[in-house]
């Protein structure tokens, strides 16, 4: 191991080392805080200004992050949040948690990682460890990174060293943070992989090395990917007990008291988030680069993003119990974020479902308490209805997309209007004007209507 891998070594086990996070998002942010707290001075960029006026205020923009944690980051004088990339020049070991979303044909967009590699072939401190963190195909981090200032003649594991570590931030998870989440960490070369390992095992409980950046790499696709097939199952699961008149949410409950082999995933209006819809995505194009064609991944992301449709479909069956059509009907939605209880509204297949009700000639309007407005696909600004029951029960359906734990669901099944529940949110209310996806609907005779057996 050469001189630069010993400083290196001997800075980040003396904490003497200046880190850097580039991307102070739901990922960065948190690191960096983590970062401060273990005693290292660190030097957080973005390119949002506002984002950084408001960290030196101590008004955090993140769930995980209080704002109190956040100024006490700031007080110790060590957290030096900027735009300035070219701090890159005084930085030790920086981590890039930039987004990794796709483009308008679902294939990946990486430059948000090719702009930090331009601001690091300027600026970059020779000696420097970089890790990327951001979510990408096996390969990117010796194509985009090592390949890139190779070209500039350094040598990666001598002029610089470079790691693959996947973040594994689940927002608003109570349970699991940065420290107490085990971290997989890939390395290019040996000295790169324990110089990744001493500085992770700094702030993290947990470390995991593995043999290179493409195994870290693929092991969070796997991750998700192994969540976008079994939900798109679940939902597949979901539409055929709908054909059967069988209840699919009481099937998984069954299934779920298995004690082992078995792991419930449940049905839904689609898929939402920054990561299940994308990150399969992200492998399947690599994959064809190999002429490896994932009909798994393909077959999961079509079902998923049907289900936008079949919620749809299915509205238009429980009306017409009513003598009623999508068209001109009154429809409300009821939470529109991708999960329950945050305001993400990133992929949310109630956006999907919204679009499809305007489309149907509906007059579609929402109620979330958290996601209070978004941009439709007009761009024009829709706004959250206030809560107001009497409001609510004039409209000719609801559509529960988002099982917010604040809903009063009792007081809302009480109103009488049909409800087409997507999460089975209304199971301790179960009425007949009550319905939901993965079970049939059920018949309403007609006056006199002989009942079919
Ligand atoms: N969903 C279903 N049925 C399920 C589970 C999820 O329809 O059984 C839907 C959700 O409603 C949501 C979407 O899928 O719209 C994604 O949900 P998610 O639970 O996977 O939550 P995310 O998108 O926040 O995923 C993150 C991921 N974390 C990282 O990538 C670091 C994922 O790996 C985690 O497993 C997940 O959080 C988690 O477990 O909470």
């Amino acid at each position: 191991m050469n001189e630069e891998y010993k400083t290196l070594l001997n800075a980040i086990e003396s904490k003497k080392a200046v880190l850097g996070v580039v991307g102070l998002g739901y990922v960065g942010l948190p690191l960096a805080v983590e970062m401060v707290k273990q005693g290292f001075t660190v030097v957080g960029i973005d390119l949002d200004a506002d984002k950084i006026e408001r960290i030196y205020r101590g008004e955090s923009y993140i769930t995980d992050i209080s704002s109190e944690e956040l100024a006490a980051c700031i007080d110790t004088g060590r957290f030096k949040p900027t735009t300035d990339y070219s701090m890159l020049a005084v930085i030790d070991a920086v981590s890039i948690c930039v987004p990794t979303p796709l483009s308008e044909n679902q294939d990946p967009d990486t430059s948000y990682i090719t702009m930090v590699v331009d601001q690091l072939k300027r600026f970059m401190k020779r000696g420097a460890l970089i890790t990327l963190e951001s979510t990408t195909y096996p390969g990117t981090t010796e194509e985009l990174i090592q390949g890139e200032m190779e070209r500039l003649g350094y040598k990666v594991g001598q002029d610089f060293f470079l790691c693959f570590s996947p973040e594994r931030v689940d927002p608003s998870n109570s349970r699991f943070n940065t420290r107490n989440t085990p971290k997989v960490i890939g390395g290019t070369t040996e000295a790169c992989l324990k110089l990744g390992e001493a500085l992770y095992s700094q702030y993290v409980e947990t470390v995991v090395p593995v043999s290179s950046p493409k195994v870290a790499e693929m092991s969070k696709l796997l991750e998700n990917t192994f969540r976008s097939v079994n939900i798109a199952f679940v939902n597949e699961m979901a539409m055929m007990c709908d054909r059967m008149g069988i209840d699919v949410w009481e099937v998984i409950n069954a299934a779920a008291t298995k004690p082992f082999g078995f792991m419930p995933f449940y049905p839904g209006p689609g898929i939402g988030g920054h990561c299940i819809p994308l990150d399969p995505m992200y492998l399947s194009w690599k994959a064809k680069g190999y002429r490896f064609y994932s009909k798994f991944i393909e077959l999961a992301q079509s079902t998923n993003d049907n289900m936008p449709y079949y919620v749809i479909n299915k509205t238009a069956t429980i009306l017409n119990e009513y003598a009623k059509s999508v068209k001109r009907s009154k429809i409300l939605l009821l939470g529109m974020a991708y999960k329950p209880d945050i305001s993400d509204l990133r992929e949310s297949p109630g956006l999907e479902v919204y679009e499809l009700f305007k489309e149907n000639g509906a007059a579609v309007d929402y109620y979330d308490p958290y996601a209070t407005s978004f941009m439709n696909k007009q761009g024009e600004t829709v706004r959250s209805i206030e809560y107001d029951l009497s409001a609510f029960s004039r409209y000719d359906c609801m559509v529960l997309i988002t099982n917010h734990s604040r809903f009063d669901y009792g007081t809302i099944a009480s109103l009488g209007v049909p409800i087409l529940d997507t999460r089975n949110a209304f199971k301790a209310h179960a009425k007949p004007h009550i319905y939901k996806i993965g079970h049939s609907v059920q018949h309403i005779p007609e006056p006199g209507e002989a009942v079919l057996a």
